[in-house]
Parts: C-alpha cells; structure tokens; sequence
C-alpha cells in the first residue's frame, strides 16, 4: 500500500523546518509499504492539489497531522481525501483532545475513517496493517494489555534514514544560489534545520501548555548513542552533498535533567558530532555554568526561552512561577559570554498585563544581550487547565476558535485591559524589535565581535521578522531589504575587507573551557 503522510501549511509563515512526526512514523511504516511525506509549508498543496495527488500516485492511506492552529486547514485536505474514497487517519495533539470533532461525534461534519490518540510510535504499526486490510478502527490509543495507558520508553528509538530521506523541499538555500555556495568553505550548496528529540515530556504544567497532557510527567530519553548516532548520520549527509545542517532539539525543556543532559553533549563532543544546534531551555535550568560551558561546546547556538513575562504576578497565575524575571537578564549574559544567543518568548494578554506592557518589556529586552524576542498572546488550547479556567469563568469570547483561526487574535477577554488593546501591545512589540533600527542596535551591539556573529544576528532577525510580517513574495522581500539597507551596506563593505573573515567564529567552537576539555577525555576514556 502507498501511504501519504501529510502536514498542512500554517498560513502564515512558512516554517522553516519539517516536522519530526512524518519522519518518525516513516521510519516505523511496516516493510511492504511506500510512504510519501507533503509538507504543505515547504509545497504548497489545496484541495484539489492533494485530491489529485492521492488519485495520481494510488494512494491507499493518508495520514494527516496537525497542532491547533492548522486543524481547520487540516480538516478541509482530510474532507477532500475522503471524497476520493481514500481513508483518512489524524493524529498529533489537537485530534488527541478533539478526537469527537474529527470523528463528527460532536454533532459536526466526520473528517477522519481514524483518529491516532497521544504517541502513535506503538499504534502507528497496527494502524497501516488494518488499512491495508480494510478494517481501520475508529480510534487508536496507546494502551497495554491491562488497557492502561502506555507511553514508549524511547530506549529503543527507530533509526531515522537521515542519509537517504529526500530532503528537497526542506533545503533553505535558494536553488539559484546552491551550485554557487556549494564551493564556499565546506560547502553551504544546502542548508537544513532538522528536528531531533532525544526526550519527551516535562513536569512543569504549565497552565496554558499542552504538553504535560500530551506527554506527561514522566520525562523519557532516548541513549546518548541513538542521539549521537543521528547527529553522525546528519553530518555525514551535509558533508556528501557540501551543504550545511544543523539541528533543533525539539525537547520541551532540553535541560529537564541537567545531569543527563550534560552526559549527552559530553558524548557528542568526545565522539565529533557536534553541529550547529538549536533547544529549548527554561530559564531556571541555565542557572548552571558547567552547563552553559557545555551547551557552547558542543555547538548549541541558539536557546529559546519561554520568558513569557516580565511580570512575577502573571508568571504565577499560569503556574509559571519557577521563571524569574529578576535573573533573566543575568542568564542572557551568560549565554552571550560564550556567544550562544537566545529566543526569548513572551505572551502579552494575561491577567495582570495592563496596556504599556509592549514598553515595559521592550524597555527590558533593549538591555539584554541581542536576541530574538517573539510575542504572542495567551491563547487558550483545548484541553489545557487555562482553557478550563477560562471557560468555567465564561471569558471564552471565541471557545472553538480553532474552527475559524486568525493569527495573533485572542479567544478570551483579559481581565485588565480589552482584546484590541493587547492586539495592539503585541504589534507594538512586533514593530518596535523588528524595525531598522532595532536591527542596526543588535548588529552594532556585537561590534567587538567577528564579522560572522554579526552577520548572523541580522540574518536571523530578518527571518524571525516573518513571524509576524508576511514575507511570502519577492516585493516583500525586496522592500525589507531596501529599509535595512544601511546596515546590509555596513555588513558587505565591511566583508569586502580583506581579512574581515580572520577570527570568524570556527564552525564548531573548540572547547574552550578546561573543566569541559577534562570531562570530555574522561567521557572518551
Ligand atoms: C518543534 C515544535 C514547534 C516548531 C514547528 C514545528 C516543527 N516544524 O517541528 C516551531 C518552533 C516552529 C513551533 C511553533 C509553534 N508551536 Co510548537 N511545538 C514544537 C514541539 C516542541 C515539538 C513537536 C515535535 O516534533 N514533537 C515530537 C513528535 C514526535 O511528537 P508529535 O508531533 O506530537 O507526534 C507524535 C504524536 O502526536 C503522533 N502524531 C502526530 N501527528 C500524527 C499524524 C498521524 C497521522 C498519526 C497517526 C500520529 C501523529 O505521533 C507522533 C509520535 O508519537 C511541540 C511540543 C512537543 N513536545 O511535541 C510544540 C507544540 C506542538 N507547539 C505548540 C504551539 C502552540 C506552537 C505555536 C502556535 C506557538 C506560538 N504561540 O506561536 C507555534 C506555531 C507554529 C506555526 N507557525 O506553525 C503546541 C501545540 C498545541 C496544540 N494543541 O496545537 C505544542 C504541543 C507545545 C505546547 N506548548 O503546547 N513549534
Ligand atoms: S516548561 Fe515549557 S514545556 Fe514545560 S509545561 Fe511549561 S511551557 Fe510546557
């Protein structure tokens, strides 16, 4: 059987990297099936496209999956597979809660044949297998022979063929430029940011986040050696194809357990897997030097931090109050002393925010080392202990907003300010991080820095920018480009230099630190 594996488009941006799922339940497939995989944010695809798609290529099975914010898209692509007589199976965390609105159970359309409860990694094998004898079941959970819910320990993690996957659509570097860039250095022909987990789960709760639903409490791993087994594969495939790739851990809190975590960077660096790599880290856990010096080390570069405010009073209401607002700042300078930068996340619209909040917060960011500061605004996500609250206290304005889903819009009133006023916090926000001035400020903020660093900030505030302004067409990009100028002026006449590249950052940094240098020849003795 020929099997789809499809993820919608976010309509909005297009992301920039593939969605780990695919992969994951490609490489789980039981032999004697094909399966496609369509991202819809690398190629784009509608109704029709993907109707013609199945037909085409004698499709037997789709699967689709998708967060909240793309199941609307994601139902209308499920209906028009269904209307070719091609079964459907959803799966991923909004049909896990929603699993009676993908089914029409709730009185609306049915949009799925099957719905893949929670992590499919065990239930995907069975899934294929009834399809392919045309018995699919309505819904597939992850239970044991007691029917108790069961969770995959990841000790045995399947063994994705990174080596072999097409890879096109996700490649970064314009194909224009490939032929060009593959003879720079090593090689940047292509350039692919590719999600690795190497756990899952994360006890935090907090009240707005679904994962210590999904995943639960109980924090699972992969061995150090699956993990750098993977890194190896991926390095060996940018080497052969002179291309780049780095990686982002997608693990919710990628320190969750500091002594793990610093075990598995001691391994990757003793075995030479390091790349350029990206995690998620609460601020809490980044408290630790000998960690940071081992996140620098083993080519980490950049850390997202879910700050989400500056305000300890609204960190508390969303049961967020291990964040401390009063150490963000001393974190952030920590990184940057071993030129690890952050992704620093904020929601505006909670209980406390009152309008001003964009300033306040901005007036803290302009301080910090340079970043990427994001903002969004509190949304309410089925399932979670916020959209409970918020529902039980009737301040749902919108309590399926999923159906109709519009970007950077709020589905409930905050309590000290209107929804339209925190839209506008939140553009302010956008606006004010992201202007051409605010680019000048972090490019020139690294002024003592090799010219690489600074390339790299401007490079990555401009991407970071499509977040919130849509940069899908040529006019846009151009129009970026023409507000930035002086600064991409500065950055060129400064690469024209002779010597400017002298002192660039190595590609992987060498390890710096003695106390790391020391534990790495013990970890490989
Ligand atoms: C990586 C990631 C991203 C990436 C993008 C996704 C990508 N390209 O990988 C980035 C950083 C861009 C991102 C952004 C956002 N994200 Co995000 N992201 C994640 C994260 C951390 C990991 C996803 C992952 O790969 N997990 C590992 C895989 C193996 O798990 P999985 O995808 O759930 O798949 C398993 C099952 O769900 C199931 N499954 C999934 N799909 C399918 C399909 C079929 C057919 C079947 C059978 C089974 C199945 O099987 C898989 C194996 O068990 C998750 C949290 C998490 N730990 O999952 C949040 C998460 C998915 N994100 C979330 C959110 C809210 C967002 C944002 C909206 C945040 C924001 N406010 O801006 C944005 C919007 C993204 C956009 N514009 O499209 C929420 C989604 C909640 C929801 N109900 O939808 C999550 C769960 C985190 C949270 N805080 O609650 N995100
Ligand atoms: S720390 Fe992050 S992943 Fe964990 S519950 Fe909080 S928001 Fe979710």
């Amino acid at each position: 059987m020929k099997i789809l594996l499809y993820n919608p488009d976010n309509g909005v941006t297009r992301n920039f990297m593939p969605h780990l799922w695919m992969f994951l339940l490609q490489a789980l497939t039981p032999p004697g099936h094909e399966v496609l995989l369509v991202d819809g944010n690398a190629q784009s695809m509608d109704e029709a496209g993907i109707a013609r798609f199945v037909r085409d290529n004698k499709i037997g099975l789709v699967g689709i999956g998708a967060m909240t914010r793309m199941i609307a898209k994601a139902y209308r692509m499920a209906d028009a597979v269904r209307a070719t007589g091609v079964p459907v199976v959803m799966g991923g965390p909004h049909v896990t809660e929603m699993a009676d609105e993908a089914l029409g159970r709730d009185g609306g359309q049915r949009h799925a044949d099957a719905v893949a409860l929670g992590e499919a990694d065990a239930t995907w094998p069975r899934i294929v297998e009834d399809a392919a004898r045309g018995e699919l079941k309505d819904v597939y959970a992850p239970v044991d022979a007691f029917g108790q819910e069961s969770k995959p320990s990841l000790k045995e993690y399947p063994v994705i063929p990174w080596q072999s996957i097409d890879l096109n659509q996700f490649n970064l570097v314009p194909k224009a430029a490939s032929a060009m860039l593959q003879k720079i250095g090593e090689g940047w022909g292509t350039f692919r940011l590719i999600p690795v987990e190497s756990g899952r789960g994360c006890p935090y709760g907090c009240e707005f986040c679904t994962v210590t639903g999904f995943f639960g409490d109980s924090i699972r791993f992969r061995t150090n050696e699956s993990v750098v087994n993977e890194l190896l594969l991926l390095k060996a495939r940018a080497r052969s194809e002179k291309g780049q790739m780095a990686v982002f851990f997608i693990d919710d809190n990628f320190a969750i357990n500091i002594k793990r975590t610093k075990s598995l960077l001691l391994d990757i660096i003793a075995a030479g897997a390091q790349v350029h790599w990206v995690a998620q880290i609460s601020a809490n856990l980044l408290r630790d030097e000998e960690l940071v010096d081992l996140i620098a080390a083993s080519g980490g570069k950049w850390i997202f931090i879910g700050m989400e405010s500056i305000d300890p009073a609204n960190l508390k209401d969303v049961n967020k109050g291990f964040n401390k607002p009063g150490e963000y700042a001393e974190v952030l300078e920590r990184l940057a002393l071993r030129n690890v930068y952050a992704i620093t996340s904020f929601i505006f619209g909670m209980d406390n925010d009152t309008v001003g909040v964009a300033e306040r917060t901005l007036g803290q960011v302009r301080t910090w080392p340079p970043g990427l500061p994001i903002f969004g605004l509190l949304t309410p996500l089925p399932a979670t202990p916020l959209y409970k609250r918020l529902e039980t206290a009737g301040r749902l304005t919108r309590p399926k907003h999923w159906q109709e889903f519009i970007p950077f819009a709020m589905a409930h009133t905050p309590l000290k300010m209107t929804i339209e006023e925190a839209h506008a916090e939140v553009n302010q926000g956008w606006v004010e991080a992201y202007s051409p001035e605010a680019l000048a400020h972090a490019v020139e903020s690294l002024n003592d820095q090799p010219l690489g660093y600074r390339v790299n900030i401007f490079l990555a505030r401009i991407c970071f920018r499509g977040i919130y302004f849509p940069m899908m067409g040529k006019m846009a990009w151009m129009r970026v480009i023409a507000q930035n100028r002086r600064t991409i002026f500065k950055l060129v006449r400064e690469g024209l230099k002779a010597g400017a590249w002298r002192g660039a950052p190595a590609r992987i940094p060498a390890i710096a630190n003695p106390a790391v240098e020391r534990n790495a020849q013990t970890a490989q003795s």
